[in-house]
């Protein structure tokens, strides 16, 4: 029988996170089968009878259930956003440890199955989960991808299309280092529309090249923002999840800021952290190696050595 071939996404974790990310990618129709597991079953029951309900209003059909690891066997895909979240006041890297024990246990149920697809990780420090999640799987690095600074590059490119009052899909910037506090912007190839930041700048006069500071200060500490007053952040990693997944499953080769291993790349090794890469069927094509500036420089690998200081007591 010539059975033909469907995308499959298994989703674990059906928190704010995994739940933002499920309806995003029903929104959209991206796949043809969404599996859905929790250690709390009779949440992921509950959110596939919900998510199901509204499949008359989506632009393609998708079949959603609530399963276990072995339905990973065939799965293209699978997307980690499991474990514990930041509590208000505390940073990504406080939680590694938490999750890097849920994590070796999530990753080992999903391998038994014989699972030989993709891996893409959302859970925080994400960077660190990556590495855990490679580490533990054994799967060639291509295949496993973190969503690095991804929401972080949407979240600059939204702050200016606002300042610029240009749609954001026309800024052309990003975020690259460890998705947290050692973050830093690519100011030195950042373009608005298909001029570059610094003459659109010079051409406006009355733009201050200071509000740029504030407009990523902003970015990096926008999860602390938005903890605070709502006590997490979902819809904006949940489009960014969508985002890479439709890189993946429709091999778009689109370039993402995602955490990537570097073997070499940035003059680094044995670590993921967020830098531009190409993104197709295959996982990660390849990194991106832009000729960073010199302050960018010293502030990337600041960002990696703070990454590998954090890992050290879990790896
Ligand atoms: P949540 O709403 O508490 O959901 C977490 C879910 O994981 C819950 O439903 C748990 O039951 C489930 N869970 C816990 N342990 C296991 C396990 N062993 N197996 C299966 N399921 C389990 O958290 P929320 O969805 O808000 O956040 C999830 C993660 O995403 C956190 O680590 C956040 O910090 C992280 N985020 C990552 C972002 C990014 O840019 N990468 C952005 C926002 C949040």
């Amino acid at each position: 029988m010539n059975k033909e071939k469907v995308n499959r996404i298994v989703l674990v974790g059906t928190g704010a996170v995994g739940c933002s990310y499920a309806y995003s990618l029903i929104n959209q129709g991206v796949a043809e089968e969404l599996v859905l597991i929790d250690v709390n079953e009779a949440k992921s029951e509950g959110e596939a009878m919900d998510l199901n309900h509204g499949m008359p209003f989506a632009p393609s059909p998708i079949r959603v259930w609530s399963g276990s690891y072995q339905d990973c066997a065939n799965a293209d895909l699978v997307v980690i956003t499991a474990g514990l979240a930041q509590r208000p006041g505390e940073t990504r890297l406080e939680l590694v440890e938490k999750n890097t024990k849920i994590f070796k246990q999530i990753v080992k149920g999903i391998m038994e199955s014989g699972f030989n697809g993709i891996f893409l990780v959302a859970t925080n420090p994400v960077d660190i989960l990556t590495y855990v999640t490679w580490k533990e799987s054994g799967l060639p690095k291509e295949r496993v991808i973190g969503s690095g600074t991804v929401l972080d590059s949407a979240r600059l490119r939204s702050a200016l299309g606002k300042y610029f009052n240009v749609d954001t899909r026309n800024v052309h910037a990003a975020i690259i280092g460890e998705h947290g506090d050692t973050e830093l912007p690519v100011w030195s190839h950042a373009m608005i529309g298909i001029e570059h930041l610094d003459s659109v700048l010079e051409r406006k006069g009355d733009l201050k090249k200071e509000c740029l500071d504030d407009i990523f200060v902003n970015v990096r500490d926008a999860a602390y923002q938005i903890i605070e007053r709502k006590g997490a952040t979902y819809y904006g990693i949940g489009m960014s999840l969508v985002r890479i997944t439709k890189a993946i499953l429709n091999n778009e080769n689109s370039i993402l800021t995602v955490s990537a291993y570097l073997d070499g790349e940035y003059g680094q090794n044995d670590v993921f952290i967020g830098v531009p890469a190409v993104i197709n069927r295959a996982g990660i094509r390849e990194i991106v190696e832009i000729e960073l500036s010199g302050k960018e420089k010293e502030q990337f690998n600041h960002s990696v050595s703070v990454l590998k200081e954090t890992m050290k007591p879990v790896i």
